[in-house]
């Protein structure tokens, strides 16, 4: 049986969290995932009791951690806490609690021998990307919108109209940024309401992924935040996107995309 590697620390709630900054303490949080099974040899699943006993340390300091700012767009109702709230604390409300200012969640990912760790921006709906600094001063202060290094834009896959509304968002940002260089995943929140489609409605719903997929080209994943559906792929699927990234402008040489055509990575 393969063992479970840890894919996330949390570690921010309202400014009173502990803030986590090793590795070794990724294997201290009780929820795990068996997202990446080939972690580099010098990380070693460790015995979560022992290590509550033990100060952490840290044993990998030669793999470089890489600060990511990702922000969650999408219209009002689509899932978007609850996406994080499942990722980060696995939990999930029925009760929707608009969200009114902004909210940060400091997860890490572990992807193969790279470290990401994450600082999620979860805010108030945004009716426009801000077209540049200035609009982002006035408008949406200390949201991080344009500076962010990747996007997950999310709709609800019963909603049409939730789909309109991240055309419009995609729309602005790749007018205003290299959006070919940036990771943008699409999530279709709210899968488990699928089978309530009606034809048409599931019609439109498989149209919808194919621009996403074909016409877009961006990542599009189906998820539910309710039943913990495609939830830890979403990150996944974002931190395989960060590293794409990272390794085109680096030029690595030993990379498993080396050679193959990434329509995502920088020119
Ligand atoms: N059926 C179903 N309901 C969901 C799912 N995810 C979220 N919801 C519900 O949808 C409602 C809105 O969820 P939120 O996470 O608050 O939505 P949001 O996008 O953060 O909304 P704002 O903060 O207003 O922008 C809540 O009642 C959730 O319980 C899901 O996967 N399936
Ligand atoms: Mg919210």
């Amino acid at each position: 049986m393969s063992p479970n590697y840890s894919l996330l620390a949390i570690n921010q709630e309202n400014n009173t969290g502990r803030r986590v900054s090793s590795i070794s303490n990724h294997f201290m949080e009780k929820q795990s995932f068996n997202i990446s099974t080939d972690l580099p040899s010098r990380i070693q699943p460790v015995d979560i009791q022992e290590k509550e006993e033990r100060l952490p340390t840290r044993y990998d300091e030669d793999i470089p951690i890489k600060y990511i700012k990702l922000a969650v767009l999408g219209d009002t109702g689509v899932g978007k806490s609850a996406v994080l709230e499942r990722f980060v604390r696995n939990s999930f409300s029925s009760h929707h609690e608009r969200t009114t200012r902004k909210q940060e969640y400091m997860p890490s990912l572990i992807l193969d021998n790279s470290i990401f760790e994450l600082k999620i921006v979860d805010i108030p709906v945004i009716n426009r990307f801000p077209a540049n600094s200035e609009e982002e001063w006035e408008e949406y202060r200390f949201y991080g919108l344009r500076s962010a290094h990747a996007y997950l834009l999310v709709f609800d896959v019963s909603s049409h109209q939730s789909f309109q509304f991240i055309t419009t968002i995609r729309d602005q940002i790749s007018s205003s940024r290299d959006i070919s260089s940036i990771p943008v995943i699409v999530i279709a929140n709210k899968s488990d309401l699928v089978p309530t489609l009606s034809p048409d409605q599931n019609r439109t719903r498989l149209e919808n992924a194919n621009i996403v997929k074909k016409t877009w080209k961006l990542g599009y994943v189906e998820s539910s935040a309710k039943y913990n559906y495609n939830i830890t792929y979403i990150f996944r699927t974002l931190a395989q996107e960060l590293k794409n990234v990272e390794e085109h402008k680096t030029g690595d040489k030993n990379s498993r995309n080396q050679g193959k055509k990434c329509f995502r990575c920088l020119p």
